[in-house]
């Protein structure tokens, strides 16, 4: 991926107050109201997603909070406080994703307006002022997009009054992913704008990526004097790349499925067995992959019932270890936060979201957060890499009004 210019450079937080009276600087009248979506991390089940598997993320208290007021002129103004003087203006009505009229940040804004209307809920003519404000880095794969997609969403659906929509939040995410997938041309599973959507505060959300079933999980890290600290390594990825290393993943899997003769790669129950048949050994190393990465969700799931958060630690950095040998996701910087984190006493790390760059999670007794805070951004230093941002996260709540 390409380097971020400086001025992406994250806030600490956006106020919601703040928002608005900023929108009515630059519109003329206070918002309707302010909405606001927030990223995630995956604590487990990475690269399951589109394999009809299994997956637990929760979501992290930094996102993209927007300002939204309806217009009666059909036409769709938007701007982003994080890139001043750009300012995106389309028609609802014109749509198209065959003609992607609208391209960049924008381009999640106006993919949704179109998935909305695409799918009936959103009349053609609706205009609307929108300003957006984030403190959720982009390119970090913490979900950027998903959070930027679910702002959208929600605001859409209560300015509007989108009622086929309203509290059906499974077709939420399919208008929010569809967005991403036909609008944007990024080829993503459900993961993404599913915990943007799903998630609940003090909560992971076990989601079945084939039924759509869900269930929010308790996540009792601070009772078990746990914390879970994100690294973001600086190192930029982005998903809509056609030439990523995402859409090979997925092309891998894909054939290992076909040649199984299974729907999905959700679908192999004996993998011995499959391993033999496929014979080809990267498709073999994909396949061990994504099958031992949805036992290890069940084995995160049980644990976190069992009330053994501890002991998901083991099970992140085996993740780790399959993102990094068998689907081969993972980079150096990936890799040296992980190594850092478990030497200085993590109980466990793995990268988390699509790989190539982004972020890693670490789970760390409290008394322990310094000596890794330490050794990660010490051990980056000693490479000559850009100092890594360090934040611990709570389990936050997923996309909602504020305003
Ligand atoms: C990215 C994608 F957007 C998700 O759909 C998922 O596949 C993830 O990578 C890997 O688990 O975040």
């Amino acid at each position: 991926g390409a380097a971020a210019p400086e001025e992406w450079a994250v806030k600490d937080t956006v106020d919601a107050g703040e928002l608005a009276a900023a929108f009515a600087a630059a519109y003329g009248a206070p918002p309707l109201g302010v909405w606001r979506a927030p990223g995630r991390v995956n604590l487990i089940g990475e690269h399951t997603d589109y394999n009809d598997g299994l997956v637990l993320p929760m979501a992290l208290p930094w996102g993209v909070s927007l300002a939204l007021s309806p217009a009666d002129d059909a036409t769709v103004e938007v701007r982003s406080a994080q890139r001043p003087g750009e300012t995106a203006v389309f028609r609802t009505a014109d749509l198209d994703p065959a003609r992607p009229a609208v391209t960049g940040w924008a381009g999640y804004v106006a993919g949704v307006f179109w998935a909305a209307r695409d799918a009936g809920h959103l009349h053609p003519d609706s205009g609307a002022r929108i300003l957006l404000d984030s403190d959720l880095p982009v390119g970090a794969a913490l979900s950027s997009s998903a959070a930027l997609e679910s702002a959208t969403l929600v605001a859409l659906v209560d300015a509007f009054g989108l009622t086929g929509l309203a509290g059906d939040l499974p077709a939420m995410v399919r208008i929010a992913h569809r967005a991403e997938n036909t609008f944007v041309g990024a080829p993503t599973g459900i993961l993404d704008q599913s915990a943007s959507l799903r998630c609940k505060e003090d909560h992971a959300l076990f989601l079945d990526c084939r039924t759509e079933g869900a269930r929010n999980v308790p996540l009792r890290l601070a009772e078990a004097g746990l914390r879970l600290l994100v690294i973001d390594t600086r190192v930029q990825h982005r998903l809509a790349d056609p030439d990523s290393g995402y859409a090979a993943r997925r092309a891998d899997c894909e054939r290992a499925a076909q040649r199984l003769g299974v729907a999905a790669l959700r679908d192999v129950e004996d993998l011995a067995a499959a391993l033999r048949e496929l014979r080809d050994p990267v498709l073999v190393k994909r396949v061990q992959h994504v099958v031992t990465e949805i036992h290890r969700v069940n084995a995160a799931v049980g644990l976190l019932r069992a009330g053994a958060t501890a002991q998901l630690g083991p099970v992140f950095t085996a993740s780790h270890l399959s993102l990094r040998d068998q689907f081969e996701v993972s980079c150096p910087e990936l890799d040296t936060a992980v190594e850092a984190s478990v030497h200085a006493g993590a109980r466990g790390a793995r990268m988390t979201g699509g790989g190539f760059g982004g972020s890693a999670i670490a789970l760390v007794p409290e008394e322990r957060v310094d000596r890794v805070r330490t050794a990660v951004t010490e051990a980056f230093a000693a490479r000559g890499w850009r100092a890594p941002h360090i934040r611990a996260a709570t389990a936050a709540p997923g996309a909602r009004r504020i305003r």
